[in-house]
Protein backbone atom coordinates (compact mmCIF):
# COMPACT_ATOMS: atom_id res chain seq x y z
CA UNK A 1 0.00 0.00 0.00
CA UNK A 2 1.07 3.65 -1.01
CA UNK A 3 -0.13 6.08 2.24
CA UNK A 4 -1.14 9.28 0.64
CA UNK A 5 -1.47 12.33 2.44
CA UNK A 6 -5.34 13.42 2.41
CA UNK A 7 -7.80 14.67 4.00
CA UNK A 8 -9.42 13.38 6.55
CA UNK A 9 -6.64 10.75 6.92
CA UNK A 10 -4.16 8.83 4.46
CA UNK A 11 -5.51 7.69 1.25
CA UNK A 12 -4.59 3.72 1.36
CA UNK A 13 -3.59 3.48 -2.34
CA UNK A 14 -3.29 -0.10 -3.65
CA UNK A 15 -0.80 -0.12 -6.67
CA UNK A 16 -1.67 -3.93 -7.89
CA UNK A 17 -5.96 -2.50 -8.01
CA UNK A 18 -6.04 1.16 -8.42
CA UNK A 19 -7.32 3.40 -11.57
CA UNK A 20 -7.89 6.77 -12.75
CA UNK A 21 -11.11 7.83 -13.45
CA UNK A 22 -10.81 11.21 -15.91
CA UNK A 23 -15.02 12.42 -15.59
CA UNK A 24 -16.33 14.37 -18.88
CA UNK A 25 -12.89 16.39 -19.98
CA UNK A 26 -14.64 17.14 -22.94
CA UNK A 27 -15.11 20.48 -25.01
CA UNK A 28 -18.59 20.68 -24.41
CA UNK A 29 -17.77 21.68 -20.54
CA UNK A 30 -14.72 23.39 -21.06
CA UNK A 31 -15.40 25.42 -24.07
CA UNK A 32 -17.23 28.46 -25.28
CA UNK A 33 -20.88 27.35 -27.23
CA UNK A 34 -21.04 24.06 -25.51
CA UNK A 35 -23.32 22.59 -23.11
CA UNK A 36 -21.68 24.24 -20.29
CA UNK A 37 -22.32 27.51 -21.75
CA UNK A 38 -26.00 26.68 -22.82
CA UNK A 39 -26.37 26.31 -19.46
CA UNK A 40 -25.09 30.04 -18.66
CA UNK A 41 -21.86 28.75 -16.98
CA UNK A 42 -18.94 31.16 -17.66
CA UNK A 43 -16.64 27.79 -19.04
CA UNK A 44 -13.40 29.63 -18.86
CA UNK A 45 -13.36 28.27 -15.19
CA UNK A 46 -13.06 25.12 -15.89
CA UNK A 47 -10.02 24.67 -18.37
CA UNK A 48 -7.90 25.76 -15.24
CA UNK A 49 -8.27 22.43 -14.22
CA UNK A 50 -6.53 20.95 -17.58
CA UNK A 51 -2.86 21.12 -17.09
CA UNK A 52 -3.31 18.81 -13.63
CA UNK A 53 -5.64 16.23 -15.22
CA UNK A 54 -3.21 15.81 -17.86
CA UNK A 55 -0.50 15.38 -15.20
CA UNK A 56 -2.39 13.39 -13.23
CA UNK A 57 -2.88 11.11 -16.81
CA UNK A 58 0.58 10.61 -17.04
CA UNK A 59 1.49 10.12 -13.72
CA UNK A 60 -1.02 6.72 -14.20
CA UNK A 61 0.25 5.98 -17.23
CA UNK A 62 4.08 6.31 -15.93
CA UNK A 63 3.27 3.41 -13.36
CA UNK A 64 1.56 1.53 -15.93
CA UNK A 65 -1.94 1.77 -14.07
CA UNK A 66 -5.58 1.87 -15.70
CA UNK A 67 -6.65 5.43 -17.19
CA UNK A 68 -10.49 5.31 -17.55
CA UNK A 69 -12.10 8.24 -19.28
CA UNK A 70 -15.97 9.15 -19.52
CA UNK A 71 -17.84 11.17 -21.85
CA UNK A 72 -21.51 12.63 -20.98
CA UNK A 73 -23.02 11.95 -24.03
CA UNK A 74 -26.25 10.76 -25.89
CA UNK A 75 -27.23 8.74 -29.04
CA UNK A 76 -27.91 11.16 -32.00
CA UNK A 77 -31.68 9.81 -31.83
CA UNK A 78 -31.69 10.54 -28.22
CA UNK A 79 -33.07 7.34 -27.60
CA UNK A 80 -30.94 7.29 -24.03
CA UNK A 81 -32.21 10.57 -23.22
CA UNK A 82 -34.80 10.78 -20.93
CA UNK A 83 -37.30 13.31 -21.60
CA UNK A 84 -36.14 15.02 -17.98
CA UNK A 85 -33.11 15.63 -18.61
CA UNK A 86 -33.78 16.94 -22.70
CA UNK A 87 -36.53 19.71 -21.03
CA UNK A 88 -34.53 21.06 -18.31
CA UNK A 89 -33.62 24.07 -18.02
CA UNK A 90 -35.02 27.55 -19.74
CA UNK A 91 -32.08 27.85 -22.46
CA UNK A 92 -32.22 28.16 -26.00
CA UNK A 93 -30.10 25.48 -26.89
CA UNK A 94 -30.92 21.70 -25.41
CA UNK A 95 -29.30 18.74 -25.57
CA UNK A 96 -29.33 17.14 -29.15
CA UNK A 97 -29.70 21.03 -30.80
CA UNK A 98 -27.14 22.39 -33.59
CA UNK A 99 -24.48 24.54 -31.86
CA UNK A 100 -20.83 25.90 -33.41
CA UNK A 101 -19.51 22.17 -31.82
CA UNK A 102 -22.00 19.94 -33.45
CA UNK A 103 -25.07 18.85 -31.76
CA UNK A 104 -24.99 19.50 -28.05
CA UNK A 105 -23.65 16.31 -25.89
CA UNK A 106 -24.17 14.09 -28.92
CA UNK A 107 -21.90 11.25 -29.27
CA UNK A 108 -19.87 11.63 -32.14
CA UNK A 109 -19.69 15.17 -32.53
CA UNK A 110 -16.88 17.43 -31.81
CA UNK A 111 -18.15 18.88 -28.91
CA UNK A 112 -18.79 15.55 -26.66
CA UNK A 113 -14.83 14.72 -27.81
CA UNK A 114 -12.58 14.96 -24.65
CA UNK A 115 -10.19 17.82 -25.05
CA UNK A 116 -6.44 17.68 -26.90
CA UNK A 117 -4.32 17.90 -23.14
CA UNK A 118 -6.49 14.78 -22.20
CA UNK A 119 -7.64 13.03 -24.53
CA UNK A 120 -7.47 8.80 -24.35
CA UNK A 121 -4.81 6.97 -26.06
CA UNK A 122 -5.16 3.67 -28.28
CA UNK A 123 -6.38 1.20 -25.98
CA UNK A 124 -6.93 3.29 -22.82
CA UNK A 125 -11.06 2.60 -22.28
CA UNK A 126 -13.68 5.28 -22.89
CA UNK A 127 -17.18 4.80 -20.93
CA UNK A 128 -19.69 7.53 -22.74
CA UNK A 129 -22.92 7.59 -20.13
CA UNK A 130 -26.04 9.23 -20.56
CA UNK A 131 -26.53 10.33 -16.58
CA UNK A 132 -24.02 12.10 -14.27
CA UNK A 133 -23.26 9.02 -12.68
CA UNK A 134 -20.64 6.91 -14.33
CA UNK A 135 -22.41 3.43 -13.48
CA UNK A 136 -25.65 4.24 -14.50
CA UNK A 137 -26.44 2.36 -17.52
CA UNK A 138 -23.05 1.69 -18.74
CA UNK A 139 -20.91 -1.58 -18.24
CA UNK A 140 -18.15 -0.11 -16.16
CA UNK A 141 -18.61 -2.09 -13.28
CA UNK A 142 -17.70 -4.73 -14.82
CA UNK A 143 -14.69 -3.32 -16.58
CA UNK A 144 -13.36 -2.03 -13.32
CA UNK A 145 -14.17 -5.92 -11.51
CA UNK A 146 -12.75 -7.45 -14.68
CA UNK A 147 -9.65 -5.47 -14.05
CA UNK A 148 -9.26 -6.18 -10.67
CA UNK A 149 -10.01 -2.50 -9.53
CA UNK A 150 -10.70 -2.09 -6.05
CA UNK A 151 -9.35 1.70 -5.56
CA UNK A 152 -10.54 4.68 -8.13
CA UNK A 153 -8.46 7.99 -8.25
CA UNK A 154 -10.85 10.62 -9.49
CA UNK A 155 -10.44 14.02 -11.63
CA UNK A 156 -12.48 16.01 -14.34
CA UNK A 157 -15.55 18.31 -14.30
CA UNK A 158 -17.38 19.19 -12.72
CA UNK A 159 -17.17 18.76 -8.96
CA UNK A 160 -20.20 18.22 -7.71
CA UNK A 161 -22.23 17.06 -10.75
CA UNK A 162 -20.89 14.07 -12.50
CA UNK A 163 -17.15 13.87 -10.10
CA UNK A 164 -19.16 13.87 -7.21
CA UNK A 165 -22.30 11.65 -8.37
CA UNK A 166 -19.44 8.90 -9.54
CA UNK A 167 -17.86 9.03 -6.60
CA UNK A 168 -20.94 8.26 -4.49
CA UNK A 169 -21.81 5.89 -7.14
CA UNK A 170 -18.47 4.10 -6.53
CA UNK A 171 -18.14 4.04 -3.10
CA UNK A 172 -21.81 2.56 -2.89
CA UNK A 173 -20.52 -0.76 -4.69
CA UNK A 174 -17.37 -0.79 -2.31
CA UNK A 175 -14.42 1.10 -4.34
CA UNK A 176 -12.13 3.10 -2.20
CA UNK A 177 -12.16 6.52 -3.63
CA UNK A 178 -9.76 9.48 -3.81
CA UNK A 179 -10.38 12.72 -5.79
CA UNK A 180 -7.72 14.66 -6.46
CA UNK A 181 -8.52 18.72 -5.38
CA UNK A 182 -6.46 20.60 -8.17
CA UNK A 183 -7.31 18.27 -11.01
CA UNK A 184 -11.02 18.92 -10.67
CA UNK A 185 -13.15 22.04 -11.05
CA UNK A 186 -16.21 23.34 -11.13
CA UNK A 187 -18.31 26.24 -12.42
CA UNK A 188 -19.26 27.41 -8.82
CA UNK A 189 -16.31 28.10 -6.47
CA UNK A 190 -18.26 27.41 -3.56
CA UNK A 191 -19.96 24.39 -4.66
CA UNK A 192 -16.53 22.83 -5.52
CA UNK A 193 -14.96 23.91 -1.94
CA UNK A 194 -18.22 22.35 -0.40
CA UNK A 195 -18.46 19.20 -2.16
CA UNK A 196 -14.79 18.24 -1.26
CA UNK A 197 -15.39 19.01 2.03
CA UNK A 198 -18.47 17.14 2.25
CA UNK A 199 -16.86 14.04 0.49
CA UNK A 200 -14.12 13.76 3.36
CA UNK A 201 -16.66 14.71 6.18
CA UNK A 202 -17.24 12.43 8.87
CA UNK A 203 -14.29 11.11 8.56
CA UNK A 204 -14.61 9.76 4.67
CA UNK A 205 -18.39 9.36 4.26
CA UNK A 206 -17.50 9.00 0.43
CA UNK A 207 -14.28 9.04 0.63
CA UNK A 208 -10.24 10.88 0.42
CA UNK A 209 -9.46 14.36 -0.75
CA UNK A 210 -5.77 15.45 -1.74
CA UNK A 211 -4.10 18.13 -3.94
CA UNK A 212 -1.89 16.43 -7.11
CA UNK A 213 1.16 17.46 -5.09
CA UNK A 214 0.66 14.64 -2.90
CA UNK A 215 -0.16 11.88 -5.06
CA UNK A 216 2.72 13.05 -6.95
CA UNK A 217 5.11 12.87 -3.97
CA UNK A 218 3.81 9.40 -2.60
CA UNK A 219 4.03 8.10 -5.67
CA UNK A 220 7.83 9.41 -6.32
N1 LIG B 1 -23.69 21.13 -15.43
C1 LIG B 1 -22.67 20.59 -14.80
O1 LIG B 1 -22.09 21.18 -13.88
N2 LIG B 1 -22.21 19.35 -15.15
C2 LIG B 1 -22.79 18.49 -16.04
O2 LIG B 1 -23.87 18.70 -16.56
N3 LIG B 1 -22.08 17.34 -16.32
C3 LIG B 1 -20.87 17.02 -15.74
O3 LIG B 1 -20.58 17.40 -14.61
N4 LIG B 1 -20.03 16.30 -16.46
Amino acid sequence: MISVPADPYPYPLDPDHVALVVIDMQRDFVEPGGFGAALGNDVTRLQSAIPAVAELIALFRAKRWPVVHTRECHAPDLGDLPPSKRGRGRGAARIGDPGPMGRILVRGEPGAEIVADCAPLPGEPVVDKPGKGMFHATGVEAMLRGLGVTHLVFAGVTTEVCVQTSMREANDRGFECLVVSDATESYFPDFKAATLRMIAAQDGIVGWVAPLAALREALA
